[in-house]
């Protein structure tokens, strides 16, 4: 039985989980909870993929230098993932910028929709020179892949598929990449200059691999989520990020309980006692693909409820009921009925043909076509992050210390991608041909020409 490349994607997955469960229990307790409440009311479900849609859909790893960068494009290729969006978070005060390493079709991603928010250290946005060059020196040296994973990626990239033997191999040693690492490889002291200079900067440097920070699955209910955390014993941020809870729902909402503060020991074991916050647990719902123009209407309604959430008394802020009613105000402005919003061209849709008989009355326009019946919307999933939430998420999990540093937009979009070694995907562009096509298809089968 040969393994396909959806196939790798979704044992890796499902064997990173297993991993983070062992390594992160409150991990295992998110897990828990979750497929409590995606299957409260789900007995009747009958539908294995809907039944277990608790299986993670993203995680996240942050890396050091272009070459580790380049490396995992080439081990994600062979999980059927590539580089979609360029995320710069440098404008958030976090010394990184990103990718989304995701399946671009349809039936992959219906196959299993894992994807990996991969990040990748700004040495440019260390402005201290000793410690720069420090961090350089250490990186230089390191090798975050074992010498079997780098033989398996050049032996297994030309072909389709693999032999189950040689997939089982390849994820041994993919999965080392990905482990935790107690022991630190610098002492103490250079792990508190690079933590003191930026906490993320600490936790790219000093280990010897990029650990998995977090994964993250899909929940039904994210305000029931957010509950149950609190009463489990987990710790979870204060605000959901992301846009409201709508009818119909857009983007992506996000949540998640706080890293924890782990013991680790530097030196490689011979000095003890220090401690490291940055492994947490996420969940995620998703909601339609926002064209540009319904992005550029959200992160309008973004910036005008920050702003506001900005001008609040702290006792004010406090409650977090408050902020999500202040959310919930702003985006009365957002159409929320798909008809509005497809008429108004804010979301991506995927159409098809409902009504073929009601075709004749309408001479073809699309319009009308949808309004009368004919042709049937359905809206794309959201398959990528969102920078804003994103921040949100980095912010809550690496400490206080740096929530206030303030930074102004520095992308470098040429850099990354000269790292990566290829260009990254439009995600818009994807959105839009997936919608193209679909609508192609129907009127073929209306046999109406296009105008
Ligand atoms: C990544 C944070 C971004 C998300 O869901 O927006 C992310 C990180 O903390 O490394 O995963
Ligand atoms: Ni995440």
């Amino acid at each position: 039985m040969s393994v396909s490349k959806d196939d790798l994607r979704a044992k890796f997955a499902s064997a990173l989980s297993n991993m983070y469960r062992n390594e992160v229990p409150q991990y295992g307790t998110l897990l828990d909870l979750v497929s409590d409440i995606n299957n409260r009311d789900s007995k009747e479900i009958s539908d294995p993929v809907q039944r277990r849609m608790e299986v993670e859909r993203h995680g996240a790893i942050r890396l050091g230098k272009p070459e580790e960068l380049a490396t995992m494009r080439r081990l994600f290729a062979l999980m059927g993932m590539q580089p979609v969006g360029y995320y710069d978070l440098t404008a958030a005060g976090l010394p990184v910028h990103a990718t989304c390493f995701r399946s671009v079709s349809p039936i992959s991603l219906s196959k299993n929709p894992f994807r990996v928010f991969t990040s990748l250290l700004r040495m440019d946005m260390i402005t201290d020179e000793a410690i720069r060059f420090r961090a350089e020196n250490i990186l230089s040296g390191r090798k975050i892949f074992t010498s079997r994973c780098l033989d398996l990626i050049k032996e297994l990239e030309h072909q389709d598929s693999y032999s189950s033997e040689k997939a089982k191999q390849l994820l041994q040693e993919a999965l080392e990449t990905f482990r935790w690492h107690k022991s630190t490889a610098v002492d103490s002291d250079t792990y508190q200059t690079f933590q003191d200079a930026h906490p993320l900067v600490a936790d790219i440097v000093c280990f010897r691999g990029p650990h998995i920070n977090h994964l993250t699955p899909r929940v039904r209910d994210i305000e029931a989520a957010q509950v149950e955390m609190r009463r489990r014993g987990l710790c979870p941020k204060d605000n959901i990020e992301g846009p409201p809870l709508m009818k119909w729902p857009i983007l992506l909402r996000q949540t998640s309980f706080l890293a924890l503060e782990e013991n680790i020991n530097f030196s490689d074991g011979s000095e003890t006692n220090g401690k490291h916050k940055a492994r947490f647990g996420e969940i995620e719902q998703r909601g339609m693909a926002l064209t540009p123009k319904g992005r550029r209407l959200y992160d309008q309604l973004m910036e005008h409820f920050n702003k506001r959430l900005g001008d609040m008394s702290s006792e004010e802020k406090a409650t977090s009921e408050f902020a999500s009613n202040l959310l919930h105000q702003q985006f009365s402005d957002f159409p929320d009925n798909l008809e509005t919003i497809c008429r108004e061209g804010l979301a991506y849709f995927h159409y098809h043909v409902a009504n073929p008989q009601t075709a004749a009355e309408t001479r073809g326009d699309i319009d009308a076509l949808i309004r009368n019946g004919t042709i049937g919307i359905e809206p794309i999933t959201y398959e990528d992050f969102l920078p804003i939430s994103a921040a949100g998420i980095f912010r809550s999990n690496i400490g206080s210390a740096c929530a206030k540093s303030q930074n102004t937009g520095n992308a470098d979009k040429d850099a990354f991608e000269r790292g990566l070694g290829c260009h990254v995907q439009n995600e818009f562009q994807l959105y839009e041909e997936i919608q193209k096509e679909s609508l192609a298809k129907c009127l073929e089968e209306l046999r109406i020409m296009p105008s």
